[in-house]
């Protein structure tokens, strides 16, 4: 069965819907698009109708087809995290059935689920760590990606993700961290959410796409290494004895065309030398979250994507170079490597670099923002202290 992909509230919406942009998404993913607002969902361009869900105050969770879909579902939360999250929590039966009847019913596993949301709203917030949990417990790996709010958006906002951060611990098996700060500089934010959900779309779907079987062209890949779905999570995930805690992880990603216009000048058949080393240096200079050091990172995780003429032999891109960069900005030595084909002519790296909680200063950030909000504590903190220790 294909990989889900889910949206829950407006911003996690509108990550799915750039992911779905492109058709090839649809043949290793579901899209699923979760919302409190039928206007929300109407702006979405790639995810049809019958790949949403509804919260309807009255009803829980009902498909996109129900009969008067638009009055059910109407209003969203208005940053309201806890309504969302209450809600969300007693329908959750109704969530697992409509959600089995958008993925294709209940015979085949869904080798993971990734749920994108924003952390400082309501409905995404409040409802988005309740699917993740469900995912969990229908033993499907779950990969959250959660957008922090920047800092000037203030103590509501804070306070929702520091509560939305808790929920997560026991939720996700991984989080990739997309840090609104890091577009925060302009004066119109909202005026870079299309570009900046493009970049982090693109970067996710390269790794859904290297890590699924139809996306990699394993046959004609003779020596390039293969990255699965576990290493995906395992880049990305912290054992604590016996228990697992979700790594916290910044995506990066970079990009250049492979064919120039002036062929003669390459080396074969038209394509240009990929500079693989500087594809990944490139990838970190475009963290997605504020303030981490690439070279601080735990554990991290590298994907090239290039067309199949650099699979063949005389193609051949440096993977041993590329991997020596990946195991020097890892404390640990910990890095998982990989090659997949792309049929476009662009050469990728996406990179994947995993922290502790304790090393994300934006954390400690949003915890101060909150409390002058409200009296609250980010208890991931505690949490790896404490479960390190057993
Ligand atoms: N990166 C990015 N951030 C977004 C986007 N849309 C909203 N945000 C951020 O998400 C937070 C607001 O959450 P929304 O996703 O709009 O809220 P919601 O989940 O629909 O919840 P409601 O409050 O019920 O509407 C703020 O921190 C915004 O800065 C987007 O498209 N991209
Ligand atoms: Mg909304």
């Amino acid at each position: 069965m294909p990989y889900a992909f889910i949206g829950v509230g407006q911003c996690g919406g509108a990550i799915i819907d750039s992911a779905f942009s492109d058709r090839f998404m649809f043949s290793i993913a579901v899209p699923v698009a979760i919302n409190s607002a039928t206007l929300d969902l109407e702006t979405l361009a790639n995810v049809p109708r019958e790949c949403w869900i509804g919260i309807s105050r009255e009803r829980g969770f009902i498909p996109g087809s129900t009969p008067g879909f638009r009055h059910l579902v109407s209003g969203g939360y208005g940053k309201n995290r806890k309504l969302a999250e209450e809600h969300a929590i007693t329908h959750r039966e109704t969530l697992r059935e409509v959600l089995l009847q958008v993925l294709g019913g209940e015979d085949e596993a869904v080798p993971v689920g990734v749920v994108a949301f924003s952390m400082g709203g309501g409905t995404g917030s409040g409802a988005g760590p309740v699917v993740a949990r469900l995912l969990k417990e229908m033993n499907i790996p779950v990969v959250a990606v959660a957008v922090l709010p920047a800092s000037h958006e203030g103590g509501l906002s804070a306070k929702n993700a520091v509560e939305c951060l808790n929920a997560l611990i026991d939720s996700a098996d991984s989080v990739i961290l997309v840090d609104n700060q890091k577009i925060a500089h302009s004066e119109t934010m909202e005026a870079l959410f299309r570009k900046y959900n493009s970049y982090v779309a693109r970067g996710i779907c390269d790794i859904l796409a290297g890590t699924a079987k139809e996306g990699i062209g394993a046959e004609e890949q003779s020596y390039a290494p293969v990255l699965d779905l576990k290493d995906m999570i395992s880049a990305t995930t912290f054992s604590a004895g016996r228990r697992t805690l979700p790594g916290f992880a910044a995506l990066g990603r970079a990009s250049e065309r492979t064919r120039g216009f002036l062929h003669y000048l390459f080396p074969f058949g038209g394509y240009r030398e990929v500079d693989v080393v500087s594809l990944l240096y490139r990838s970190f200079m475009k963290l997605t979250v504020s303030g981490v050091a690439p070279e601080q990172a735990e554990k991290n995780l590298a994907l090239l994507r290039v067309p199949p003429a650099y699979l063949s032999d005389t193609g051949r891109i440096n993977t041993s170079m590329a991997k020596e960069v990946m195991e020097e900005h890892s404390r640990i030595g910990e890095t998982h490597f990989g090659v997949a084909m792309t049929r476009r002519n662009i050469a990728s790296a996406t990179v994947l670099m995993t922290y502790r909680p304790a090393q994300i200063g934006r954390f400690e950030e949003l915890e101060r923002l909150a409390a002058q909000h409200q009296e609250v504590t980010l208890k991931v903190f505690e949490e790896y202290e404490r479960r390190g220790e057993e």
